[in-house]
């Protein structure tokens, strides 16, 4: 990639303590808009922005998940993913590139550069989160090992390692975990292998050594601890389409629009205390319309959903 993705939601926007107390008035502006009954436009739209640009705590990042792999409940992976050996770890690449092979975990870092990514984070069960992740592209892993011009997809796999994951003594879903994105997703520069969160390196229970991150995209299709990744050029399946394929599309793109056949995506609700934890509208492309939508021009997004 030729350039560096510089979003609205990069550390240099959101940590300096201007931008903080910047956020902060807005916040108690709008709140006493709100008392006398009257939110213009424009300053309703900065609230809005103001709620999403507030990470969410370590804490709550950590301890509310879902890495079925672990157990269903959301204490669930915080409590047994310790269990988990992520060192040494390797990734294997295989399929349709110049040079397929096992990786290694350690050797894939020092290739790579390393940026904060804060991104918005949406489960489509409603939750939502933001999550300053560190990590790097996904088009700069993929172009290191060269993309043959007969793929058009991406397909990701997770660890199965029964003696370490208690969850997969339950079939839930079919292990291993699988997902997959279209070729030009994959390459697309807010796509990224996260490897950290508040520069630290990535918790076992959020996908440690490293994790699909795909912001516009309901949570499930960013798959954690990746342990292969393969060229193809047809469609791969993905463990919650094969579990129900109505509910559950291979694009998942968050749409307000679109609900789900059990509940509405019209709202949602972030994880966390205070003013903040209100519902709130769910943004189309989960607020990244902007830079994804031309990836989608011209197709049916119900249909495709
Ligand atoms: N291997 C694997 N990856 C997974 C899951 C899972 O159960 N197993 N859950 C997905 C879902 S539903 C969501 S919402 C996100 C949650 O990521 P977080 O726990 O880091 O917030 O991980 C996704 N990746
Ligand atoms: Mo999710």
């Amino acid at each position: 990639m030729a350039y560096r993705w510089k979003n609205d939601l990069t550390a240099a926007d959101v940590t300096p303590y201007d931008a903080f107390l910047n956020r902060r008035q807005l916040i108690a502006g709008a709140a006493a808009g709100l008392g006398l009954g009257a939110i213009a436009a424009g300053q309703a739209h900065a609230t809005a922005d103001a709620r999403a640009l507030e990470p969410n705590t370590w804490e709550e990042i950590t301890s509310y998940n879902n890495f079925y792999e672990f157990g269903t409940d959301k204490g669930d992976p915080a409590r047994y993913a310790h269990e988990m050996t992520t060192d040494p770890w390797s990734i294997e690449i295989d399929g349709m590139v110049d040079n397929p092979g096992t990786y290694d975990f350690k050797d894939i870092m020092s290739s790579m550069t390393i940026e904060q990514r804060i991104y918005r984070l949406r489960c489509v069960e409603r939750w939502a989160m933001v999550i300053p992740w560190n990590g790097f592209e996904l088009a700069d892993l993929l172009n290191m090992v060269g993309v043959q011009e007969s793929a058009k997809y991406v397909a990701f796999e997770t660890l199965a390692r029964p003696s370490e994951m208690r969850g997969l003594r339950y079939n839930v879903i079919d292990w291993p975990y699988v997902e997959g994105l279209r070729l030009d997703e994959a390459m697309h520069p807010l796509t990224i292998m996260a490897t950290g969160l508040y520069d630290k390196p990535m918790p076992n229970q959020n996908g440690a050594p490293l994790r699909l991150v795909v912001p516009w995209k309901y949570g499930y299709k960013s798959i954690k601890s990746v342990v292969r990744i393969t060229l193809t050029d047809k469609e791969p399946p993905t463990a919650w389409g094969k579990y129900s394929s109505n509910e559950y599309g291979f694009y998942s793109n968050v749409n307000p629009n679109v609900d789900h056949p059990r509940w509405s995506q019209a709202y949602e609700q972030r994880v966390g205390g205070g003013l903040l934890a209100r519902r709130t509208p769910t943004l189309m492309f989960n607020g990244y319309e902007k830079e994804v939508a031309s990836l989608y021009e011209g197709m049916d997004l119900v249909k495709y959903h």
